[in-house]
This record gives structure tokens, C-alpha cells and sequence, in this order.
């Protein structure tokens, strides 16, 4: 929390006391005046932050306001550095999120996935690459390729807000997002077992919400083309926008 003082946003740690009869108080509290308030990280449950104004004078009884505060997050981690997994750490400790960002690196780095492990045929008979069909399963439905797809994790919290649209874009046309149910279980079936995850509509409901159709399955990334593009996971409700993004890099083959 900030407070202005002597013209200054200075940081206040709490509880603050503004006391008129303290002589060190810099600046006694005037009404009305602003206070400004940061999130340092995301609520475990929607209204989970209660600030409390008192006013008091001795011996008398106190006076007290209270309201309530969400810090909302959205998130998406890829494996940025590409050390073979996703760093859980989003803090400036952390080894993937710190660099999802930035311009000058490649971010995640996978391959097109133009080979034939899925052992499908087009409508001629000829061997279909696994690109070109937008499902992971192999032609018996026996095996999820996803050898060839890299994973990524998307969050919004704190869990359970229906009132946000949280949503998945791409640039770039150069990958899809299939998720994955970890509970598939072999003939592994669409909607059932894995769903592609739609750019630009509203996942909340399906994706977002305990019981929604597709909450807590895993998500992959498949390339389609080589280049270099951006998905990004953006949330808006409440009267805020936020996104986070991660950067891809696809190269020439799986
Ligand atoms: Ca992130
Ligand atoms: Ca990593
Ligand atoms: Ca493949
Ligand atoms: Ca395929």
C-alpha cells in the first residue's frame, strides 16, 4: 500500500497509524485524501482481502469501515528456456516465466509437426501428415501423439470467477492448443478425451470453472508452420484487461 506523503508515493506497511499527537507523524491524516494499493500476488478466493479504516479516540468507542479486495492473475508458462520443463516459479526467481516475454529470445522451440506418427490416410489412400488432421489420437484411437506437441499451462485466479471472459489468441497461425483430459482412457475419443481449444472465444465456463466440461485437463501445443509467434492468454471482467503471454518458436520439423 502507497501513501503520498510530503508530495512523495511513498510505501506504507500496515497497520498505519496517522496519530496528530505524534510528533514524528509526518503528515497527520487529512480527510479526504488517496491511498493507493498494489497486488503482489494472486487471491486464493474471490474477496479474500479485507481492509479495515478505523477511527478511534481514547476511551471512546471506535468508528470502522471495511471493504473488500480481489487480486486477480492470468497466467500462461511454457517451457521458455527449453531446459525440459516448466518452471512452477513465477517470481523473479523463476527461470520460464521471467523470459515468456521478452523480444530477443525464441521462447518455447518445437517442431512442425509435418511427420506421420499417427498413421493416417487421405481421402486417396496416401499417407496424411499429422498436421493436417486436427486431432492427436492415432488412426486406431489406441495412442495420443503428443510426442511431437509441447505442453503449456494456462490459469486464471483466483479459481472460480464466472464474471471474467478469459480467452486464447494466436499470432501468427502457426500453432493449435489441444487439451487433454488426464483421466483419457483408450479408444481416446474428442470431447471425451482431448478437445482442440478454440482461439478468441470465451473459455471460462468450459476451461476455467470446476465442473465447466474441460476444467483441469492439460494443454499442448502443436505446430502447424515454421516462425515465430505469440499465445496469449488474456482475462477480462471486472473492468480489467490483463493478459500474459508466452513466445514460439517453430522450427522445420518434428
Ligand atoms: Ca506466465
Ligand atoms: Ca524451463
Ligand atoms: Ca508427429
Ligand atoms: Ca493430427
Amino acid at each position: 500500500m502507497y501513501e503520498v506523503i510530503e508530495g512523495q508515493l511513498t510505501r506504507i506497511t500496515l497497520p498505519r497509524v496517522w496519530d496528530p499527537n505524534d510528533p514524528d507523524n509526518p503528515e497527520v491524516f487529512s480527510n479526504p485524501t488517496t491511498l493507493y494499493v498494489e497486488g503482489v500476488q494472486p487471491s486464493v478466493m474471490l474477496r479474500d482481502i479485507w481492509m479495515r479504516l478505523r477511527y478511534r479516540l481514547p476511551d471512546y468507542v471506535d468508528c470502522a469501515k471495511f471493504f473488500k479486495l480481489t487480486v486477480v492473475e492470468v497466467d500462461l508458462d511454457a517451457d521458455s528456456n527449453n531446459d525440459g520443463t516448466i518452471d512452477p516459479d513465477d517470481s523473479s526467481n523463476g527461470t520460464d516465466d521471467i523470459i515468456e516475454a521478452d523480444d530477443d529470445r525464441p521462447g518455447k522451440i518445437l517442431g512442425v509437426n509435418d511427420d506421420y506418427d499417427e498413421g493416417k490416410l487421405d481421402a486417396a489412400g496416401s499417407p496424411l501428415a499429422d498436421l493436417d488432421d486436427a486431432s492427436p489420437v492415432s488412426s486406431d484411437g489406441a495412442a495420443m501423439m503428443l510426442d511431437d506437441m509441447v505442453p503449456c499451462i494456462a490459469a486464471s485466479l483466483p479459481p472460480g470467477d464466472a464474471d471474467a471472459a478469459i480467452t486464447l489468441t494466436s499470432t501468427g497461425g502457426l500453432v493449435r492448443v489441444f487439451a487433454i483430459n488426464p483421466a483419457a482412457v483408450p479408444p481416446y475419443n474428442q470431447g471425451e478425451d482431448w478437445q482442440l481449444v478454440p482461439f478468441g472465444a470465451n473459455l471460462t465456463g468450459d476451461y476455467f470453472l470446476d465442473g465447466g466440461a474441460y476444467y483441469g485437463w492439460r494443454w499442448w501445443i502443436e505446430g502447424l508452420a515454421p516462425g515465430a509467434g505469440v499465445l496469449t492468454l488474456g482475462y477480462q471482467g471486472h473492468g480489467l484487461t490483463l493478459e500474459d503471454e508466452v513466445r514460439l518458436t517453430c522450427t522445420g520439423s518434428a
